[in-house]
């Protein structure tokens, strides 16, 4: 597997030859740095008077709607999309790294005569036939940048806000560990090219709803310790939902709730899922403790500080009890 730069990106984009249009395509349950960098890469496409479309396998979460001015975003639909993927197609696949992780659309990106992968996860599929990959940079948006800044084009106002929310949720509005000098430097460019950071948090985190606000309230008073206070551990039984009129999808964040409590180094939360004994765990951690080890002893996988699993069949309470058990082993 050749690993590529940011020119080289730009350069396999400058001379396509073989190549009549572009489709953009990211993640099953798209966050924002799916969206930011799949518009963002858009939006260069269009200066270069290529033609793209962005075409998803999920519907883009709501908080992020507005990022899309010219609803441009589709979502996917086998009748309609599917005889899209041919041989004058390249297919951009973003922030992630394995076919499984794009649905349906990931057997159909298999038939285009190119597929390039942009992404910054660890250990990639090799299914594509390029891949800008850079385990370092906080977020896929940040490398979309970079693509912006070998080309010629300066950088659109839709493109500086898309690219600044993909990289303002990776980082968890700038915290995470791979927050760099260079994340800033970048930002300060999206500024000065119409990106507000008041208006894109408020967009992003100031519109819950009450209902979600009680969910978040429940779920902080369903929190135990344990391992001498170094494990938070967060409970989210289905009746949780149920009780406030809300839905998985509202706990985007929750899982590294815990780890604001002090001495707490690893916080998980097990939610239960609507079809039955279905578990979901989420891993969070710091100070050095790699939770990616813990989540493949369920059948997951990730990062060192946030990863998950899936668990079927699993009884809530037994598996709880296995997870407060596995866990000790990291402390
Ligand atoms: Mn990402």
């Amino acid at each position: 597997m050749k690993e590529l730069n940011a020119k080289d990106i730009l350069n396999i984009l400058e001379n396509n030859d073989g190549v009549d249009n572009y489709i953009i395509t990211t993640h099953i349950n798209p966050d924002g740095d799916a969206i930011g960098s799949a518009l963002g890469i858009y939006e260069l496409l269009q200066k270069m008077n290529e033609k793209a479309r962005i075409i998803n396998i999920s519907s883009t979460p709501d908080e992020l709607i507005f990022l899309d001015e010219n609803k441009i975003i589709e979502q996917f639909e086998l009748e309609k999309h599917a005889e899209l993927f041919d041989e004058k197609t390249c297919t951009i696949i973003l922030d992630l790294n394995d076919p499984k992780r794009l649905g349906e659309i990931g057997k159909l990106c298999l038939s285009c005569g190119e597929i390039i992968v942009i992404d910054h996860h660890l250990f990639p599929k090799p299914f594509a036939h390029h891949y800008y990959m850079d385990v370092e940079s906080a977020s896929t948006a940040e490398m979309v940048w970079k693509i912006w800044q070998e080309s010629a084009h300066s950088l659109s106002e839709i493109a500086a806000k898309a690219i600044y929310v993909g990289i303002m949720t990776d980082t968890g509005s700038f915290r995470f560990d791979r927050t760099s000098a260079d994340t800033f430097r970048i930002c300060a460019n999206l500024l000065d090219n119409g990106a507000d950071p008041e208006y894109l948090y408020n967009m992003i985190h100031g519109r819950n709803s009450h209902a979600g606000l009680r969910l978040l309230g429940s779920s902080l008073n369903s929190i135990e310790l344990h391992h001498g206070g170094r494990l938070s551990l967060m409970l989210l039984p289905h009746k949780i939902f149920e009780e406030t009129g809300t839905s998985q999808k509202d706990t985007e964040g929750f899982a590294s709730q815990g780890l604001k409590i002090a001495g707490v180094n690893l916080a998980i939360t097990i939610t239960e899922l609507k079809s039955p004994d279905e578990l979901r765990i989420s891993f969070r951690s710091r100070d050095g403790i790699s939770t990616r080890e813990l989540a493949e002893e369920f059948g997951g996988g990730g990062h060192s500080y946030a990863s998950g699993a899936r668990v079927k069949n699993g009884d809530f309470n037994k598996i709880k009890e296995v997870v407060i058990k596995s866990a000790k082993a990291l402390f």
